[in-house]
């Protein structure tokens, strides 16, 4: 039976050359304009990165290797009794574009546990970080701090051939992926519970070993998996997934790589849109003494926080013009599982209330609720009630559609990134001003 790597391997071989020609053949083939809105607004819009990982429609939302998430939850594995597929084979299919049968996964999750085991200087380091600090400081220097493991650095010094970059950087990337969970859990525990901490268990699945290492009940193994499927990926052009293609495009190693990303994930406009969510909610719920405001009430508030500057968390988006199929997926989640918890029933207000209320306001080119609306709420009915850690929880997921693409922008040889930059002098030219 073929490993992953074999499978991989044939993968790589069989797409090296359409790259190779699509460079020699067709080099000089327009594919976009760059307009000075763009220059100046964050390059919104402009085609400048290439994935096959997932693709990111701005009506439909995320494609994950050409497959809806509805599909990829689908039609991938299921640990026995669970409704929520192993995160280790959506690491397949991201890698492969392929679904990987029950045994093809029990083999990626077997290599994940062997792997899990973390050096104790990574606890050190966590142990030694002073009160009050973000958990996703605490985890990014986490990862950062295995940098000193690096197969990739260790090879690239020893002479390593630039065909094979990716071999080392796919063992660099399964040796992060199965420690992340139990780096976050420590931090959870270090932060919040200070109580033993409970061991991981070598036989279960990484999002069932992530819930039993939280110490929280069924279906909170499901809530891991389906959080971090939804979280893994979303195109390239995403603060944290281009940071960590950026960073990895000078060859700085995985560790390097994605304790970068998780940087650009802690933003409030970013990743840590989902502390925010909560932080807004609860805000609402101490003015209104705990009790369901009404719509109008709700409209004040989000009326208010308009007016004082704030963006509304969790709504707009940079691409997405519709509501976030990941918002869709856990709001369905949430109906079924939690329909009476009063959190949700805060969010779900929002959900009326909010979009037209950014349409009137008239800056939103996106109204609608993003993947943030919706995921503190689970988080939140299942115990985890400390919001500031929420955003490690994606960085979780992100690491995974991250290095997965990491590991590709090795095998098809992609060059350091180094965009031209010029002055505003420069464009005032371009633009006849001057
Ligand atoms: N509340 C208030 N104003 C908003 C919102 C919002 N939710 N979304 C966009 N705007 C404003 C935006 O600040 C900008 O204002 P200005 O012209 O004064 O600079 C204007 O509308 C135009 O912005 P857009 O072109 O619609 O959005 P952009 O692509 O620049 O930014 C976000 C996208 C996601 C950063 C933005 O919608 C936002 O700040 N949303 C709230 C934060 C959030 O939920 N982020 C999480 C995104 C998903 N994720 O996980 O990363
Ligand atoms: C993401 O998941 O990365 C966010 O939705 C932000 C984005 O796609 O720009």
């Amino acid at each position: 039976k073929k490993t992953l790597k074999q499978t991989l391997s044939e993968k790589i071989e069989e797409h090296r050359p359409r790259t190779k020609r699509l460079l020699k053949e067709y080099g000089d083939v327009v594919v976009d304009n760059v307009t000075v809105s763009q220059v100046i607004g964050g390059m919104r819009g402009l085609k400048s990165l290439v994935t096959d990982i997932s693709y990111l429609d701005p009506e439909e939302g995320i494609r994950y290797r050409g497959y809806t998430l509805g599909e990829v939850i689908e039609n991938l594995p299921k640990p026995k009794g669970g409704t929520m597929p192993y995160v280790e084979g959506l690491f397949y299919l991201l890698l492969t574009g392929d679904f990987p049968n029950q045994e093809e996964v029990m083999q990626v999750v077997d290599e994940f546990s062997k792997r899990r085991i973390v050096p104790r200087y990574v606890y050190e380091v966590i142990d030694s970080f002073p009160c009050c600090s973000h958990p996703m400081a605490i985890f990014s220097t986490a990862i950062l701090t295995l940098n000193r493991e690096s197969v990739f650095n260790r090879q690239y010094h020893a002479g390593l051939n630039k065909k094979d970059y990716w071999e080392a950087t796919y063992e660099d990337a399964l040796n992060l992926l199965a420690k992340l969970p139990e780096i976050a859990s420590y931090i959870y525990n270090k932060l919040y519970r200070q109580g033993p901490r409970i061991q991981s268990n070598p036989n279960l699945d990484m999002g069932g070993n992530f819930a039993h290492m939280m110490g929280i009940d069924k279906p909170y193994d499901d809530v891991s998996r389906l959080h971090f499927i939804i979280h893994s990926d979303h195109e390239s052009g995403n603060v944290s997934a281009h940071t960590g293609h950026l960073v990895a495009s000078s060859l700085s190693d995985i560790y390097l790589s994605i304790s970068a990303m998780i940087n650009g994930l802690a933003g409030p406009l970013h990743g840590l849109a989902n502390q925010e969510v909560l932080r807004w909610l609860q805000d609402v719920m101490d003015k209104m003494g705990n009790k369901l405001p009404t719509e109008d009430e709700m409209k004040q508030f989000v009326w208010d926080t308009l007016n004082s500057g704030q963006v509304i968390p969790g709504f707009g988006h940079a691409v997405l013009r519709k509501t976030d199929p990941r918002y869709m997926l856990q709001r369905e989640f949430s109906l079924k599982n939690l329909p009476d918890d009063p959190i949700f029933k805060y969010a779900d207000l929002l959900y009326n209330v909010v979009p037209p209320i950014l349409k009137e306001h008239g800056k939103a080119k996106n109204p609608w609720p993003n993947v943030d609306a919706q995921s503190g709420v689970i988080q939140w009915h299942y115990g985890v009630t400390e919001y500031d850690f929420y955003t490690v929880l994606f960085g979780i997921g992100r690491a995974i559609g991250i290095c997965a693409n990491i590991i590709w922008d090795r095998a098809l040889g992609y060059p350091l990134e180094r965009p031209k930059s010029i002055t505003t002098d420069m464009l005032e030219k371009i633009a006849g001003i001057k």
